[in-house]
């Protein structure tokens, strides 16, 4: 037997505006013997059977009938030709070029990325996703690409999932070799929510690239088309399809907004076309395009600018299919997404309605239905095991057209003013986020500037602070840090600039930055990191991808090492153990390396001793085990 001390830190809310739960996990270990990988993944399972999984208390639970997620049969053996292969043979401009050549309009599936991050809270494991990787392959390989990797998905990956976001995107990659992988790139931000120094942006790139991803969809949450260079001539060096992106705010149909006219986005795309941009993105990351906005802004973009173009869009109307068409009518090239049982409300509109809208038409996309429905069924069956993280929006909102909230943050932010006791006051709080965002100047909202105008909306409503009040010099306010740390020009420069008034208030005294954050932020020495790092997790041999994770996440990546420690390749388990434990009886084969299973038999739950340990009962491969975990309930 062993002894676990566990040093509890008090719960805390996590700041970022991707998670929702309180985050109980120990960060400290103290080990009296080592074990190897099967008595961790038997310590999870017992620990999760006794106590349960943090995350899902007091959440509802999947129904015990629901039905295990099948992955649908493969319609070939051999994958046919994709855009990867086109990738791999011609390189990023063929594929750009090839976009321009087709008529029909080409689809990406966002389910493994923003479909989940929009829905549930970003919380679907790997093996879900890798699972039906192989369907994708076989049975859908004229899709465009697949997101699946990026946003907030690395950090949730390690935070919360107690897995490798790296992994991942191989295990992906390997398995569907013949369809472009996508992610979303936050520019200068990295996967994180601030500037990260010039050199560990390239590195993070490289490595991703080097990985498994072949489209990166690179946006800046200010539109600031400088502060995406580095990145983008990261991606270009790689070979590999570069997505410059801007982002739409505002109505460009609406003479009232005309901060954000049609010239605002023509003057960005030229920028990002003429910093080496393949592919222009189009990232309407809260909904708000109209359909008529689409038409005149897609069928504008394309006369002025002449890079194909990859539409992306929100459902939190309810709007967002007839935006797509329009979209299409206008000839956009290619757009983004969702299956079916992951399409809707704050996540992408419908994949196969889509499809099913264009069949017969001149933009007929050429995808086999049957094969979507297939695939949806699955990710049907996946999406019941995750019900404790719905954070359901139950019918469209046109609310948005007011508050101008990322899909993403919408519900996130629902369960942040939850948890500070202001749901039923969140008419207040959606009227404070649109009053906060015309105080910082109307600036572009998205990851991380958007976490900064929620930050100052749940503050107003909280403390009862009006935008005049806020904004007098005269009334005192203590600002959230995200908002110093914004007016300091920490996140870059907007459109137009920040408001002088409310930055010298928030500053007080203090200069701002004027130029770009990586310009002045030193390099890391990436050697002496590894070699620092290294000695951290006695003498561990940090690869290039843990030694990225790490510089992206220093905490959290070192949380993510202690309990890989501790649970070992929990990944491998299915969903449902993963955040519910076994039952007694229940049998599960987890794969915990490529043809290494282990056969996990619960036998029974044993009584609380008088020193607060439960003793669990398994058999593994046959041979009975005993582990010992303390009732921490
Ligand atoms: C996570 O951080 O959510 C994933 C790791 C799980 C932490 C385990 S769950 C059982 C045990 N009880 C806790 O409070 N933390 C660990
Ligand atoms: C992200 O940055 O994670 C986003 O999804 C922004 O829309
Ligand atoms: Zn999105």
């Amino acid at each position: 037997d062993f002894v676990i001390n566990l040093l509890k830190h008090p719960t805390f809310l996590d700041d970022t505006y991707t998670t929702k739960f309180i985050d109980t996990t120990p960060d400290l270990f103290v080990f009296k013997k080592r074990r190897d990988r099967a008595t961790k993944i038997l310590t999870y399972i017992a620990d999760i059977t006794v106590n349960g999984h943090p995350e899902t208390a007091g959440r509802p639970k999947p129904p015990a009938e629901a039905r295990p997620p099948k992955p649908p049969k493969l319609l070939t053996e051999q994958p046919g030709t994709g855009t990867r292969n086109l990738l791999e043979q011609k390189g990023p401009q063929a594929v750009a070029d090839w976009m321009k050549a087709q008529k029909k309009v080409l689809l990406t599936d966002t389910t493994m990325r923003d479909g989940h991050q929009s829905l549930l809270a970003t919380r679907m494991r790997s093996v879900d996703m890798i699972r039906v990787a192989p369907a994708y392959a076989a049975n859908l390989p004229q899709l465009f690409s697949v997101e699946c990797w990026g946003g907030a998905t690395f950090d949730v990956a390690y935070r919360f999932l107690q897995e490798c976001p790296w992994q991942r995107l191989r295990d992906l990659r390997a398995a569907m070799p013949n369809v472009m992988t996508q992610m979303l790139l936050r520019a200068s931000n990295g996967v994180g929510y601030t500037n990260y120094p010039d050199n560990v942006v390239k590195a993070f790139v490289k490595q991703a690239a080097t990985t498994g991803v072949d489209v990166f969809r690179v946006f800046d949450s200010l539109n600031w088309v400088e502060n995406m260079r580095v990145a983008m001539d990261a991606v270009i060096e790689a070979n590999k399809v570069c997505e410059g992106t801007i982002c739409y705010t505002g109505d460009i149909l609406d003479p009232a907004r005309a901060k954000y006219d049609l010239k605002y986005y023509v003057d960005r795309a030229k920028e990002l076309k003429a910093a080496g941009a393949h592919v222009l993105g189009l990232k309407d990351m809260a909904g708000l395009l109209k359909p008529a906005g689409a038409r005149l802004l897609v069928k504008t973009l394309k006369q002025e600018v002449g890079l194909p173009i990859h539409f992306h869009t929100h459902d939190t109307s309810g709007a967002g299919a007839a935006t797509i068409l329009a979209a299409c009518d206008a000839g956009v090239d290619a757009v983004d997404a969702a299956m079916d049982a992951f399409s809707g409300g704050t996540s992408q509109p419908c994949l196969g309605s889509i499809v099913e809208a264009l069949r017969h038409t001149d933009r007929d996309t050429g995808l086999d239905i049957a094969a979507i429905r297939d695939i949806s069924n699955y990710w049907e069956a996946v999406r019941r095991q995750y019900l404790a993280f719905e954070s359901g929006l139950p019918a469209p909102a046109s609310e948005v057209y007011l508050h101008e909230m990322p899909g993403g943050q919408f519900t996130n932010l629902k369960a942040q003013a939850r948890s500070l006791g202001l749901e039923e006051r969140w008419p207040e709080v959606a009227q404070a986020y649109a009053d906060a965002n015309q105080m910082f100047g109307d600036i572009v909202k998205v990851t991380p500037s958007s976490k900064v105008v929620g930050d100052m909306a749940l503050m107003m409503v909280a403390q009862g602070l009006t935008r005049a009040q806020v904004e007098d010099p005269a009334t005192d306010v203590a600002f959230p840090d995200s908002v110093v740390d914004m007016m300091k020009g920490n996140l870059g420069h907007p459109h137009g600039g920040w408001p002088a008034g409310i930055q010298k208030k928030v500053l007080k005294g203090d200069t701002p930055l004027t130029d770009r954050p990586g310009k002045t932020l030193p390099p890391v020495d990436l050697e002496e990191t590894r070699a620092k790092l290294s000695a951290e997790l006695n003498g561990y041999t940090v690869d290039d991808e843990d030694l990225n994770g790490y510089l992206m996440y220093p905490k959290v990546f070192l949380d993510y090492m202690g309990r890989h420690r501790l649970y070992g390749p929990v990944r491998a388990l299915p969903t449902k153990t993963f955040f519910y434990g076994m039952e007694p009886g229940e049998e599960i084969t987890p794969e915990i390396d490529p043809g290494k299973q282990l056969v996990i038999r619960l036998q029974a739950v044993g009584e609380t001793t008088e020193d607060g340990d439960v003793k669990v009962f398994f058999e593994l491969n046959g041979q009975p085990r005993v582990i010992r975990v303390p009732n921490r309930a």
